[in-house]
């Protein structure tokens, strides 16, 4: 099989030692045991279109690999697959800006769109704290959220065109970047969101947004877990927001000692909301603020008063995953509607309060799109494998509330390897099925990522 990939890659675009799979075979989780047989590097489509035939024709299989930043495990190569790595298809290919588009390879890391857009007077809104390493491809593979979606939506929103080499070898050119095209089936967005499972997303058409006015960062410190959503009312019925993010106590103490940081406010609180929105708003976001004062939601808050100020109350939300990492925890990426979050997060609350009461939780999230992440840290004193099978078991008891309420187990991380096993509990046996079937259509012979999403 080697020998068979060099051909293809030449020698210098396969690894095969020890280290080199440690690398490229993970992502961020840490729980997965980590076992590919090589990493290819593809450096053109045709190559990509080679290595599938050969999967399919020598019976190995294939994980695709981007900026390996995901939680959920989907880029885990766990046995003897070959990791299909992008980092070499890194080209932005070309910008219309009569169609306000770019074209782009899947490798092409998240900020080096962004300040592509930048450089050509536009936005590329998907936002999140993974940016500086996530991919193009990895964010349109899972759909990636982030910070922004309050107003400007998901990965999924701003993908116009795929190219992409299905499980077969075949290459389609979905969508190709129209914004109106009521032909059938809008494959684009099936590969949108399979972790890979279907084929490998080699280019992307992407829409860039209008650059946006000046913003404002306000953090806002909370008591009660149940008034975040009275706040996110109260500012969103006079103004439109870009953010609105909380943290827990705990997840704040958490980055204010990784990274060394000062409090954002003086007075202690259990929560903190923080609200980003277009800065002449002000006087309207200042009464907001004092309507939030006035019911007891909110015992203090701090504003940006410039770009620098502004990243650094960011910098509180957006240091957290790096900062608990230290404790490996255990991930819940869940969302209801909005309508269901009051309830949601006082159910959740009693489940986190009686299973996990030896456990720090760490909470925190979008809650503007009703999702929540909620970190189960691993004390010290037990090993990483008994804290995984222990947080496992308790899942399904978290997972019925969330069944209950009509959500979503996993709302941006995508369900990898994480959350294979529960996938029913927002899924029902009839959707799985054709999940199923259309997996078998695009990836006959199982070489995609097997095992993720479906077992
Ligand atoms: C975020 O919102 C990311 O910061 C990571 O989705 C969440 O670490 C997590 O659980
Ligand atoms: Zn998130």
């Amino acid at each position: 099989m080697i020998e068979s990939l060099v051909n293809i890659f030449s020698k210098d675009g396969v690894l095969t030692d020890r280290s080199d799979l440690a690398i490229w075979g993970t992502d961020w989780t840490r729980s997965y045991k980590v076992a590919p047989s090589a990493v290819v590097f593809p450096k053109k489509t045709e190559e990509v279109v080679a290595l599938v035939r050969l999967a399919n024709e020598s019976g190995f299989c294939l994980v695709p690999s981007g900026g390996r930043t995901g939680l959920s495990g989907g880029a885990v190569a766990s046995d003897g697959e070959v990791v299909v790595s992008f980092e070499k298809m890194n080209r932005i290919l070309d910008f219309n800006r009569t169609d306000q588009i770019v074209r782009c390879e899947s490798g092409v890391v998240t900020q080096a769109l962004q300040e592509y857009a930048d450089d050509k007077g536009m936005y590329y809104p998907v936002d999140f704290a993974s940016s500086g390493s996530s991919h193009i491809g990895g964010n349109i593979a899972t759909n990636a959220g982030g910070i922004k979606v309050i107003r400007y939506g998901l990965t999924r929103d701003w993908v116009l065109g795929l190219k992409v080499v299905t499980g077969t070898g075949d290459v389609i050119d979905c969508n190709r970047g129209l914004i109106k095209n009521a032909t059938g089936y809008d494959l684009r967005h099936l590969f949108i969101g399979s972790e890979g499972t279907l084929g490998f997303i080699v280019e992307a058409e992407i829409r860039l947004a209008p650059k946006p006015v000046p913003q404002r960062v306000m953090v806002l410190g909370v008591n009660e877990l149940h008034s975040l959503l009275s706040i996110l009312e109260t500012f969103q019925a006079e103004l439109t927001l870009s953010a609105f993010e909380f943290f827990s106590d705990l997840a704040l103490a958490k980055v204010l000692n990784h990274r060394s940081l000062q409090k954002p406010l003086s007075s202690e609180n259990s929560f903190y909301a923080l609200i980003e929105y277009d800065a002449k708003d002000d006087p309207i976001a200042f009464e907001a603020f004092q309507k939030t004062i006035d019911l007891g939601w909110v015992s203090d808050g701090v504003v940006s008063q410039s770009d620098a100020q502004a990243a650094a109350l960011w910098s509180l939300r957006e240091g957290i995953t790096e900062s608990i990492a230290p404790h490996t925890p255990y991930k819940n990426d869940v969302s209801v509607r909005i309508s269901e979050v009051p309830g949601f997060l006082s159910d959740v609350d009693q489940v986190v309060n009686r299973r996990y009461p030896e456990f720090d939780v760490c909470w925190f999230g979008h809650i503007g799109d009703g999702n929540l992440h909620l970190n189960i840290l691993r004390p010290d004193n037990i090993s990483s494998e008994e804290f995984y099978r222990r947080c496992h078991d308790i899942s399904p008891e978290l997972f019925d509330l969330i069944q209950h309420r009509g959500g979503s187990i996993s709302a941006e991380h995508g369900v990898g390897l994480l959350k294979r096993d529960f996938l029913s509990f927002s899924r029902s046996p009839a959707e799985i099925e054709i999940m199923r079937k259309l997996k078998s259509v695009f990836d006959p012979n199982n070489i995609m990522n097997p095992g993720k999403i479906l077992r």
